[in-house]
């Protein structure tokens, strides 16, 4: 109240040095206050090319104004469309980053991206369960069961798929599949709205979880998402952008949704940020030619 009084009693300099004085005091109290963002942690694989994985987890968690956090799972050296060659961490190195961030800050969500191997899938689980547990805190835990690249290269050594079925899938909260990644769970086709509403809620059955089944790859003029959560299902429509060579919207779709969690919002909320962020970073796309090559990425500075 005091601080929104006109001072017309004050002479120029008296007024110049109080406002110092206040401006001081505002800046420690916004020193004190300022740097406490919400926090996210992103255990996924590193893309060289920065468009997916760690890298596009980072873009999107900052542009959501969301503190990131990174384990890396494995490093892949790729540029769009062409896998060259992936290197797994060691699983004791997985597990001790997620050891020391989650003791170390207060992480208000966990995403889970490329986790390469069985050995790092059950690593993962096993140090999110034991953290967990010392902590007695539970993060919210959105799995992103990345499998396949969209250059079609595989991304998971032999196992892996059994290895998430048991393990990690059972923790998740919400498990983001695409039709192929939800198809190779369920061991079957996804090729219609039908079948992707009955595989939906197959997935949120098998693993008590929320599931948001990604549509992409119907193709049409809209891509259509669909959620099954606490019994219920709801759709999540965008004009579907035709057109630019994507790579990392999954990453960057469930990077966007672990940030709303980590900054409160609902699941249904976090996912139609989400949603409207990635259809903006795919429309704004950035494009570079060279000779006859052209090179897309995502634009996560919006
Ligand atoms: O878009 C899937 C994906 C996720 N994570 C990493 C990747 C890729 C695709 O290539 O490299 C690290």
């Amino acid at each position: 109240m005091a601080r929104r009084d006109p001072s017309p009693r004050r002479s120029p300099s008296t007024a110049k040095a109080g406002r110092a004085r206040r401006d001081c005091a505002t800046s420690n109290k916004k020193a004190q206050n300022r740097f406490q963002p919400p926090v996210a942690l992103s255990i996924a694989g590193s893309d060289c090319s920065a468009g997916a994985g760690t890298q596009a987890d980072l873009k999107t968690f900052t542009a959501f104004g969301v503190y990131g956090l990174t384990a890396v799972t494995c490093i892949v050296a790729e540029v769009p469309r062409k896998v060259s060659r992936i290197e797994p961490a060691t699983e004791t190195m997985v597990r001790e980053q997620i050891k020391v961030l989650i003791e170390n800050f207060r992480v208000g969500a966990i995403k889970t991206g490329l986790l390469c191997s069985e050995e790092i899938v059950s690593a993962v689980a096993q140090a999110i369960e034991d953290r967990e547990k010392k902590t007695r805190r539970l993060v919210p835990l959105v799995v992103d069961p990345v499998m396949i690249a969209t250059s079609g290269d595989n991304l998971l050594g032999p196992g892996a798929i059994e290895s998430y079925k048991t393990k990690l899938l059972p923790l998740a909260t919400l498990i983001t599949p695409n039709l192929d990644e939800a198809g190779l769970l369920l061991a079957t086709t996804i090729k219609d709205r039908k079948q992707m509403e009955n595989a939906a809620k197959v997935l949120a059955k098998e693993y008590r979880a929320s599931i948001l089944l990604k549509g992409g790859h119907l193709r049409g003029d809209k891509a259509i998402d669909l959620l099954f959560h606490h019994g219920r299902m709801t759709e999540f429509s965008a004009p579907f952008v035709h057109g630019v060579k994507t790579h990392g919207t999954g990453c960057t779709y469930s990077a966007a949704i672990t940030a709303g969690l980590a900054s409160g919002f609902s699941l249904e909320q976090a996912i139609r940020r989400a949603k409207k962020f990635v259809t903006e970073s795919i429309v704004r796309h950035f494009r570079w030619k060279r000779g006859s090559t052209e090179i897309d990425a995502l634009n996560h500075s919006i």
